[in-house]
């Protein structure tokens, strides 16, 4: 028996999916892009019920809108839903979703940093500028989130802004998502004449990616629709943990990196090699 006759063949949801190298160009150039069709109509059909179980459970318990913060009018946010619920799993842990993310970056291969679900309620606010990674004690620029809409997302709903060529500049500033990042990311975009692209209405299982320093926002919604959307965030294969544990990335530490010593590898038991596998 040959060794690829041993290999597992991945299907279902993990079947590869190959990305035209215009896409991967434009990755690489602006710190974003769309991929349209990632996943299945079939594939949203079956794994949108079990997030959307999660989503509601969060919107039960969460204050009424018009008594939160901006950052908690953005969006009800899930954290690591395939540890609550084994049908998400497969999902998170896509070997197909993890390769198209290391091939945008080039990476050899990626592991896991978390999920996250990000519903915007009807009439919530919108998602201020930042960088994700202001977040992150990463050693590396090789970061990268998936934002993937659950349910068809029109126009008027929208999806991510981005300010193109921005993770070239790495840290723009301290901000994290708040009033004070939206005043200070919206001067700088204007003052330093960032182009800023959006890939505009998307169906359920489109995603968009960017990377971690790609400065971002979304609209609010001032709609009926509850905007549903899963996200996975992944890094190189191989990156180290932070020195710069300040701010908020102390707390993305001790919760998604099992607080490894900084300066060793970040390979812990919640960021499994998701590609190759
Ligand atoms: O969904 C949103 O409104 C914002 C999402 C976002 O900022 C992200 O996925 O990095």
């Amino acid at each position: 028996m040959t060794l690829s006759a041993e290999l597992p063949a991945f299907s279902g949801i993990d079947a590869p999916f190959e990305v035209d190298d215009a896409t991967v160009e434009g990755f690489r150039k602006n710190g974003h892009a769309v991929v349209r069709g990632l996943a299945s109509a079939e594939e949203i059909a079956e794994f949108a019920p079990p997030i959307l179980a999660q989503e509601r459970a969060l919107a039960a318990k969460a204050p009424p809108l018009e008594e939160r913060s901006t950052y908690f009018k953005a969006f009800l946010q899930g954290h690591n839903l395939w540890m609550r619920d084994p049908a998400i799993k497969p999902f998170v842990f896509s070997a197909r979703f993890a390769k198209v993310a290391a091939d945008l970056m080039g990476a050899p291969g990626v592991r896991l940093y978390h999920d996250q679900s990000l519903t915007k309620e009807p009439g919530g606010g919108h998602t201020p500028w930042h960088q994700d990674q202001t977040y992150w004690p990463l050693d590396t620029d090789d970061t990268i989130t998936m934002w993937m809409p659950l349910v068809d997302v029109p126009a008027d709903v929208g999806s991510m802004t981005f300010a193109d060529q921005s993770h070239i500049r790495r840290d723009l500033g301290p901000w994290v998502i708040g009033d004070e990042s939206e005043a200070a990311f919206s001067e700088m975009v204007e003052r330093e004449g960032f182009s800023t692209s959006t890939h505009g209405p998307m169906k359920a299982g489109d995603a968009t990616f960017h990377r971690g320093w790609t400065l971002h926002r979304a609209p609010a919604n001032p709609t009926d629709l509850v905007r549903s959307v899963m996200t996975v965030i992944w890094y190189a294969d191989g990156t180290k943990v932070s020195a710069d544990l300040t701010g908020m990335r102390a707390m993305d530490h001790q919760f998604w990196l099992n607080a490894i010593p900084p300066g060793e590898l970040a390979d812990g038991p919640l960021n499994p090699r998701l590609w190759p596998r």
